[in-house]
């Protein structure tokens, strides 16, 4: 096991990290930009170091000052979270050169699943369901519109280099594809250095869930379930459950094997998520994969049992996987239903950033209530990261327990100084559609802001 970890993030997710090294008994040292100097990721670690200032680009982002404040604490790994550096295959092929193990897939593994159209090939090529559309990148206008006219509209344009919704285009003519091939790959060229643009058949209504996967070293792959994460806006996700409702023991087997299938083809080594469409019909298909430990891990926390950072931190130390222990027959069944609030601090009519000081903060507890947050009362939550105050997440023997202790955690849960997310919560707890476990990736458009009295 290692002896000292660096983490290298911020906010609840260092936080995160700091308590499943406590419970490896493994040293911690936190990074933080001189705006996180007074937050808690620091306090709780054994060292810290001043990386730089706020901007992200000259502290979280900063691979040569993180790769410093490793060598002088005496670091031997580094777990980078989610967001910032975490994708990075750059940065994980310098934190091994530093003779630091990286916490997280192999360079190669983060590089093909970063490339959308080869991570969509090397899933077809594994037998997994793939929706119909370009075997890879599109060499022309011209091509594009061929491609269409063949799988029918609408079709959607992606950038290989894009994902999380980035760099995409939707087209329901010849004519908008002509238009718009061009478009997405320039500004895909503009946005990620490649303009490399792939088509798909698109799915109007659609489903996000997304399975939990672990391989380790000795090539054993496993999933723990999905999670159902359609409840978003402009691709941030907002609330995340698992189990799906929209699952049946045999579809989540079926979904289950495609996920482990192309884990294991991929020689795939940690923690990382296989996302699929579901279609309205129970047709499954692959969308990306995500090389980190994501946001909304808990969830799967809470219906396994497994605690997802020890597993990626003993992976890493070369451990054989255990996370299958409890299972009957090694088959992942989930145990009770749990839901993921996100609340952020932003204005409930523009969902913009609500920054600045928390003057109360009373989170709620009681049987089958989580609250992961950085924040405590009298923070001042800086303008320049993102806006997550705390991911509250209630877990119950079944879905009605746990949206009831959902609603009932929600509505104790008291943030005055900054306004919050959590209304917007409160309404969806309540709206019959989701209580009716009635979702789609459309869900949020029949929620408009509340007009602004005046
Ligand atoms: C799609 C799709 C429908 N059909 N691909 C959005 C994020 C990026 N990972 C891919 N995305 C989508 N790809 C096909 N062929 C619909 C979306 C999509 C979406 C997916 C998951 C959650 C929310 C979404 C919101 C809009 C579009």
């Amino acid at each position: 096991m290692f002896k000292r970890i660096l983490i290298a993030n911020r906010g609840e997710i260092a936080l995160r990290i700091n308590q499943a090294c406590r419970e490896l008994e493994v040293e911690t040292v936190a990074i933080h930009s001189t705006a996180d100097a007074e937050s808690l990721h620091v306090t709780y670690a054994d060292e810290s170091v001043c990386i730089g200032p706020p901007a992200s680009t000259d502290s979280y982002l900063n691979i040569t000052a993180i790769l410093a404040a490793a060598e002088i604490t005496g670091a031997d790994a580094v777990h980078p979270g989610y967001g910032f550096l975490a994708e990075s295959a750059d940065f994980a092929e310098m934190v091994a050169e530093c003779n630091l193990t990286w916490i997280g897939p192999r360079p190669e593994s983060i590089r093909l699943m970063g490339n959308k159209a080869e991570a969509r090939r090397t899933a077809a090529a594994a037998g997994v369901p793939v929706l119909p559309g370009s075997s890879g990148p599109l060499a022309s206008a011209s091509e594009a519109v061929a491609l269409a006219a063949e799988l029918g509209f609408p079709v959607i344009l992606k950038a290989s280099a894009g994902g999380g919704g980035r760099g995409m285009r939707i087209a329901r003519s010849a004519a908008e594809v002509e238009n718009l091939f061009s478009t997405a790959s320039q500004e895909a060229e503009r946005s990620f250095g490649d303009g490399a643009i792939y088509m798909e058949r698109y799915l109007v209504e659609p489903r996000h869930v997304e399975f939990q996967v672990l391989g380790d070293r000795f090539g054993k792959v496993i999933h723990l379930g999905e999670r159902e994460c359609s409840i978003q806006r402009r691709h941030q996700k907002l609330l995340e459950e698992a189990p799906s409702p929209a699952l049946t023991p045999e579809l989540r087997r079926e979904m289950g094997e495609a996920a482990v299938r192309l884990t294991a083809s991929a020689g795939y080594e940690n923690a990382g998520t296989i996302e699929f469409l579901l279609d309205l019909d129970g047709s499954f298909y692959f969308m990306e994969m995500n090389t980190r430990i994501q946001v909304e891990h808990p969830v799967t926390e809470l219906v396994s049992g497994v605690d997802l950072v020890k597993e990626q931190i003993r992976i890493a130390a070369g451990e054989p996987l255990t996370a299958d222990a409890g299972f009957e027959g090694g088959v992942f069944e989930p145990r009770g239903h749990a839901i993921e609030c996100r609340i952020n601090a932003e204005h409930p009519d523009s969902f913009a950033p609500s920054p600045g000081l928390v003057t109360t903060f009373h989170p709620p507890g009681g049987p089958g209530v989580r609250v992961d947050t950085h924040v405590y009362e009298h923070y001042r939550i800086p303008p320049f990261y993102d806006s997550l105050v705390a991911k509250l997440i209630c877990h119950g023997r079944d879905r009605a327990e746990a949206i009831a202790r959902t609603r009932r955690a929600l509505d104790f849960f008291v943030v005055e100084g900054v306004h919050t997310s959590i209304p917007m919560h409160q309404r969806i707890l309540r709206d019959p559609d989701f209580v009716a476990g009635r979702l789609s990736t459309r869900f949020m458009e029949r929620f408009p802001a509340p007009k602004k009295r005046s």
